[in-house]
């Protein structure tokens, strides 16, 4: 299905505006850096992007933020996030119109994501009474072990089309109430999103009393994220990306011993046994296949089957994707909107036609839509196709909505396809037999940083750490204890008899 006509560029251009303006952002003006929509594929704005000297003028100011914002209380560094919180609830639709018209998303998934950055704002206020270190038992008489907490600097926050606001919040909101400063290069391919999240933070800082510098943005192309990726002075860089770009930051920052948190590829599975309550399963692995138009790094990307149920399951895969409203993201009927861009749909047929070249069997979807209404947008019916298990191209990421169907006969077999990629980030199983469900928890089941049971692996809570393993980079953001990779931690022993005890009974005295 094609859901009805799109917008012109000339009215996704004023909503902007209109957006931008109630948020209090000027519409931007510059012409060396591009503001446009994968709705219509065409430019919004020109702006103006960050020079190296911006950028190092950046990191001195917030370095200089940073020397008063770690000794702030941190239930008062709360009160900032607090306040940033307030804001977003107030213009979350405006936030969510500029998601729309930037990435593409659909009002719902748009609305969602701005949801995500409220609920990260409340989890951080929580957080920010919460931030405990503990005292350990010490093998000395009159000796108390204890570890204390401290911030760790200017913190590197390098974000993707994909999520243009909540994975900056993510980082954002919890490295402020840690007591760091941050500074943002957000893609290039959102940059009207990134100037409206950060003139609210701006507006919450003047609000809240803290210093402006605590949060500076950066607009620019990759020169500027190598820049902080090479800086000295930011002590962490979060990245979230192609595994390609995580093996090009992840050495750099180790080479002058920075910290890097790395969210790079997925390639998440779900097994769906024998067990499986379909009328829940079906729908769960569609959003999670098709929503996002196969754009979240935890997209549904391999679908491993029991051989017994897999002609009903792709039987009921095949009509619910022949019904998938595709189109404007706006309409409120529309479920999948278009890719980011007619390169990402490029890539996509490439793919395909790899994965057909190796003994893959499309079993939907595939076709290019509205191609005359808007030959620069990129508007694709998600694909389902067959593959047997020599197909290397399962292996690879590409961001794009293709679901693989795999077959297996045991769960045995079923972990090992699972496993049998180099990314590592979500994955599920779909079964009604605990024993199933508990085997693909455990340490012989999934390998990935979040394993899910009758759900999607997509659309994770802030509450639990995100983030995933192998080729994904191994870092953790959001919820959970996340926020250590934030903070520095240090051991303090603490000698409050009168006599000195060396630790192991060593002894060191003059006979
Ligand atoms: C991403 O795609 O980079 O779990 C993040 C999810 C979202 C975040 C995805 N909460 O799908």
């Amino acid at each position: 299905m094609t859901s009805s006509a799109l917008p012109s560029t000339d009215d996704l251009r004023a909503r902007a505006r209109a957006a931008l303006k109630n948020i209090g952002v000027d519409v931007p003006e510059g012409n060396d850096l591009h503001a446009r929509t994968p709705l219509t594929g065409e430019h919004l704005f020109g702006l103006t992007a960050a020079t190296g000297a911006d950028t190092d003028e950046a990191v001195t100011a917030a370095r200089t933020a940073f020397l008063t914002w770690r000794t702030t209380p941190a239930p008062r560094r709360g009160e900032l996030v607090r306040r940033l919180g307030e804001l977003l609830r107030a213009h979350k639709s405006d936030l969510a119109d500029l998601v729309t018209i930037e990435a593409g998303k659909i009002r719902s998934e748009a609305l969602g994501e701005i949801q995500e950055m409220i609920d990260i704002c409340d989890f951080a206020v929580g957080l920010s009474r919460q931030l405990y270190g503990r005292t350990i038992a010490s093998e000395r008489p009159g000796h108390r072990l204890a570890e204390t907490w401290h911030p760790l600097g200017v913190v590197g926050v390098i974000s993707a089309f994909n999520f243009p606001a909540a994975v900056w919040s993510w980082n954002t909101a919890i490295a402020l109430v840690c007591g760091d400063t941050v500074i943002w290069k957000p893609s290039e391919l959102t940059p009207l999103t990134s100037l409206a999240c950060d003139h609210l933070l701006a507006r919450a800082t003047d609000e809240a009393d803290a210093p402006r510098d605590v949060h500076r943005l950066l607009l620019g192309d990759r020169a500027v994220g190598e820049r902080l990726v090479d800086d000295p002075r930011v002590a962490l860089v979060s990245a979230t990306g192609s595994t390609r770009m995580g093996r090009e930051v992840g050495p750099r920052v180790a080479a002058r011993f920075g910290r890097s948190l790395l969210e790079l590829g997925g390639n998440n599975a779900a097994i769906v046994a024998p067990s499986a309550d379909l009328d829940l399963a079906v729908p769960a692995i569609v959003f999670a296949a098709a929503g996002t138009a196969g754009q979240r790094c935890t997209t549904l990307r391999r679908l491993i089957v029991h051989r017994d149920i897999a002609d009903t399951v792709v039987e009921r895969l095949t009509a619910a994707y022949a019904r998938l409203p595709i189109g404007d993201p706006f309409d409120d009927t529309t479920l999948v909107g278009p890719l980011i861009s007619t390169g990402a749909l490029d890539a996509m047929q490439h793919t395909l036609s790899r994965v057909q070249a190796q003994g893959g069997r499309v079993l939907a979807g595939g076709g290019r839509r509205l191609a005359e209404a808007a030959p620069a947008a990129a508007y694709t019916e998600p694909v389902l196709v067959r593959v047997g298990e020599q197909t290397d191209v399962v292996r690879e990421e590409t961001f794009a909505p293709i679901l693989y169907v795999l077959t297996y006969d045991t769960l045995e077999e079923a972990i090992a396809l699972h496993n049998d990629v180099p990314q590592g980030l979500s994955s599920s199983i779909f079964t009604r037999d605990q024993q199933e469900a508990e085997i693909f928890l455990s340490a012989a089941g999934s390998d990935c940083g979040i394993a899910n049971v009758n759900i999607g692996t997509s659309g994770a809570e802030i509450g639990g750490a995100f983030g995933g393993e192998k080729d994904t980079g191994g870092g953790r953001e959001s919820g959970s204890d996340a926020w250590k990779a934030y903070m520095r931690s240090a051991t303090n022993t603490i000698n409050y008899s009168s006599a000195l005890t060396l630790a192991q009974g060593v002894s060191f005295t003059a006979q």
